[in-house]
């Protein structure tokens, strides 16, 4: 097994808290291009966005727009930035594969609540069982999370808004209390505050949730999510790499979201630094 790509500082923090923050990984320029671009997506017919590029509504406060490194490479540039995918190799055994990739924009809603959840793909298992396609491992000086996602700050998010995790639960076997307030609320859950092109590492067995948004401008931030390349394909038919849009991305970016046992060569870049 080679050595992990994360720091020692990094393996005890993430193995503690089920997080990290990686500090100013996107410049102020790139931050520009990329809200210019996201601008004009939501503003656009949604017939006149690039395909496979879509738009959505989940919730009255939260648009989405899917599959963004299909629209415009700077997206694709972002998911291989060798910053953000050193510490996705390193949690995942150096064997990350994209399978999920969107925009979020949230605006200020006094009825939005929200409640702490741990991502899956609809399949519930129950009570005492460990979910493989969402696991959390640590041992002989490794981390291993089947299952984890980055939240990209394409604005800044102030103290008692945004993204709340409940720390160290990624490893809680333990039912979750009813009702937990999803604001911060430390020690049980606390809300993290960050800088437009800051970027938050978490495994997604943490529980987690959007805090209702307080601000009057819109959150802006980006989700990559990630699995083990080797076995796990949740998202199936439909799922990364989309082959009817191939040609609208790298050979490197399909690589990235392709199934894979190699080294993927977006991976190696980013070990080597
Ligand atoms: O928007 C957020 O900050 C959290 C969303 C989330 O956890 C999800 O979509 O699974
Ligand atoms: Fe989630």
């Amino acid at each position: 097994m080679t050595k992990s790509a994360l720091t020692e500082e990094e393996k005890w923090y993430f193995d503690l808290h089920g997080f990290l923050v990686l500090k100013s990984v996107i410049t102020p320029e790139k931050l520009k291009q990329m809200l210019d671009i996201i601008h004009n997506w939501l503003e656009v017919d949604e017939s006149d966005l690039p395909l496979p590029v879509t738009r959505g509504r989940q919730e009255p406060c939260k648009t989405h727009i899917n599959n963004i490194q299909y629209g415009h490479k700077i997206f694709q540039d972002l998911a291989m930035d060798t910053k953000i995918l050193r510490v996705v190799a390193g949690l995942t055994m150096n064997a990350p594969r994209l399978f999920h990739y969107n925009f979020t924009m949230m605006t200020k809603d006094d009825q939005a609540t929200g409640s702490f959840h741990r991502d899956d793909s609809g399949f519930k298992f129950p009570p005492d069982f460990r979910n493989p396609h969402n696991d959390y491992q640590s041992g002989n000086g490794q981390i291993y999370c089947s299952h984890l996602a980055t939240w990209v700050a394409l604005t800044d998010v102030p103290t008692n808004t945004g993204f709340c995790v409940v720390p160290g639960s990624h490893k809680s076997s333990f039912q979750t209390p009813d009702n937990l307030p999803v604001k911060h609320d430390p020690p049980t859950s606390v809300t993290i505050p960050l800088q437009a092109g800051d970027v938050i590492a978490f495994s997604t067995n943490l529980l987690h949730d959007a805090s209702p948004w307080i601000e009057d401008y819109p959150r802006m931030n980006i989700f990559q999510r990630y699995q083990l390349s080797v076995y796990f394909n949740e998202t199936g038919k439909g799922g990364y790499p989309l082959e009817e849009y191939r040609d609208q991305i790298s050979d490197e970016q399909y690589e990235l979201e392709s199934l894979s046992k190699e080294e993927k060569v977006s991976v190696r870049r980013a070990l080597v630094g």
